[in-house]
């Protein structure tokens, strides 16, 4: 008799294949054979509270480990939790699988249980939506789903299995199984040889020019070709997203409180893997006299919505390294010309942080979010991975908090979902056990999935949670008073007092009230000392809101 495997088994073997070690689920009878299977594979089983989490936990994972994640979860309700997760993940360029049950073939458009068009769904937040229809192209289609989450910018992909498809057992040698390693190609491009010498050109001739390196130069891995980019040609370079900490802070090159001054100034500007989107005014604050010059994995990105003088489509670390190559090939490449330009951009940084200071260190109760992003930033190391998962407090945060290293910064990116934190935290925690991992809430993004904190717990994740609690969702709120009058500005907008802190202790964390800004640090010390998750709940002012909230920057 021949060897059989069952679909669910088939998974697991295709997960191996591209190095995943671990799936977020939360189970379903539809699913469970691929459980099974990831037994047999030495997969580890995350099992979470709600599906929303699993999703996104997939997404952190990518980001961290630079694998894709997966995510399984069951049909009908199970797949629909999901689907914010999956959307973050298409809006942050997150390469994710998302798998999720679907009632059997034989009952096809029967009302079986929990039967939804789930590809119909997932089609325009995914980059492939499939169903697998038979078992023995469960590996193959898996396979095939990663393989699409790398074309281009790296997204998710969905696919459903339907129950009899996973259940069922195939003889071994009818089953296509990818081998790893053997069914995708690299899609590292260094760009069209002659748009990196106009680049080159471009660069020799400036005398202003700035970088903006955003999302994808982590996702390539690109840090050290930008490092080594902003040195050698004496660039001011500025980050955003996941692209935060690829120059350490106090590193001269390295800007962020001048970005509107140098966007203004600039004779040069180059945009880095991220798209002319809300978070860059859609192109429109970029002087309209300086050369534009935008470098993206995707074609579709360069380009849209605003002209540029010069597009370059490729991996951002490989046209850093080529424009830098082109560069240091003449004799004058630009680079001593530039002091006194870096010099202007230093002196009004140090202006805006000087004129902010006082609100970072100061004593008030309640306490100024200000002063608790200051005490975080103080509080970071080299090895702890920063997450922001709120409104307004996660506003302040950005202008504050400066990750130490690359790749230890995350928010969830241009879809703005509140509800990534506890996600994130568990699977930068899990991916990198020797990182501390430090996750900043709002109260309002804290309760869309704060119930996972017992899944930290069970999994003896230990993390450092704060919550900048002020009772409020205000970020909504600051824009209900401005348009409505404070007497109608609290509206569906107004959270409990709740005590976070005793919520951590109630699911066997570890927890704390701070009302005194004194006690932040002390507070922080211990929830490193205590090697449990944890929340430190801090109440700040719920009157005082970030700049960008009052300009409302984010619809602009
Ligand atoms: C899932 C989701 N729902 C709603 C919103 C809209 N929203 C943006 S900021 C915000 C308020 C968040 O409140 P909180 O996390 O307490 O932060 P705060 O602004 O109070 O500092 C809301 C509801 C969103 N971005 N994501
Ligand atoms: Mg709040």
């Amino acid at each position: 008799m021949s060897e059989t495997i069952s679909g669910g088994h088939l998974v697991a073997k295709a997960l191996k294949a591209e190095g995943v070690d671990v799936i977020y689920t939360l189970c379903g009878g539809h699913i469970i054979d691929i459980y099974d299977g990831c037994v047999d594979e030495g997969i580890e089983v995350i099992d979470v509270r709600h599906e929303q989490v699993a999703a996104h936990a997939a997404d952190g994972y990518a980001r961290i480990t630079g694998k894709p994640g997966c995510a399984v979860v069951t049909a009908g309700p199970g797949t629909t939790d999901a689907v914010t997760g999956v959307a973050n993940a298409f809006r942050a360029e997150s390469p994710m699988l998302l798998i999720g049950g679907q009632g059997a073939l034989s009952q096809h458009k029967m009302g079986s249980l929990q039967d939804l068009p789930h590809v119909d769904m997932m089609t325009p937040i995914t980059k492939f939506a499939a169903t697998v229809p038979s078992t023995e192209r469960v590996a193959d289609i898996v396979s095939m789903a990663f393989r699409e989450c790398y074309h281009g910018a790296p997204g998710p992909s969905f696919l459903e299995i339907p129950r009899d498809v996973l259940d069922a057992k195939v003889p071994l040698e009818k089953a296509r199984i990818p081998e790893p390693g053997h069914y995708r190609a690299s899609t590292r491009q260094q760009g069209d040889p002659e748009a990196i010498e106009r680049l080159a050109d471009l660069l020799a001739h400036a005398e202003k020019p700035c970088i903006l390196l955003g999302s994808q130069v982590w996702t390539c891995r690109g840090t050290d070709a930008a490092i080594d980019f902003v040195r050698s040609l004496n660039v001011p370079a500025y980050m955003n997203g996941s692209g935060r900490g690829t120059l350490p802070p106090g590193d001269p090159h390295h800007f962020q409180l001048s970005r509107r001054y140098a966007f203004t100034e600039a004779d040069l500007i180059i945009i880095v893997g991220t798209p002319f989107d809300f978070r860059m005014g859609y192109g429109k604050r970029l002087s309209p006299t300086a050369k534009v010059v935008q470098i993206d994995l995707d074609y579709r990105t360069v380009g849209k919505n605003r002209d540029i003088d010069l597009g370059i489509v490729g991996d951002a670390g490989l046209v850093l390294a080529a424009a830098a190559q082109a560069a240091s090939g003449r004799i004058e490449n630009g680079a001593a010309r530039r002091k006194e330009w870096l010099e202007e951009l230093r002196a009004v940084e140090t202006q805006a942080y000087e004129k902010r200071l006082p609100r970072q260190l100061s004593d008030a109760q309640p306490i100024d979010p200000y002063r608790l992003v200051h005490e975080i930033n103080e509080f970071l190391t080299e090895d702890t991975i920063y997450i922001g998962d709120g409104g307004d407090i996660v506003t302040f945060s950005g202008q504050v908090v400066q990750p130490k290293s690359p790749g230890h910064w995350m928010d969830p990116g241009p879809l703005g979902t509140l509800g990534v934190g506890m996600a994130f935290a568990m699977a930068a925690k899990q991916a990198r056990r020797d990182k501390e991992v430090l996750c900043l809430f709002g109260d309002g993004a804290f309760s869309l999935t704060g119930w996972d904190f017992e899944t930290m717990v069970r999994f003896d994740l230990p993390f450092i949670g704060i919550v900048g609690n002020n009772s409020s969702m205000n970020q909504i709120r600051y824009g209900q008073a401005a348009k409505y009058g404070e007497d109608r500005g609290r509206v569906g907008n107004t959270l409990g007092d709740i005590r976070y802190g005793d919520f951590a202790k109630l699911l066997g964390g570890y927890g704390e009230e701070v009302r005194d800004p004194a006690e932040i640090r002390p507070a922080l010390e211990r929830a490193r000392q205590s090697g449990k998750p944890s929340l430190i709940n801090v109440w700040v002012d719920p009157e005082v809101y970030a700049p960008g909230t009052m300009n409302q920057t984010m619809y602009k």
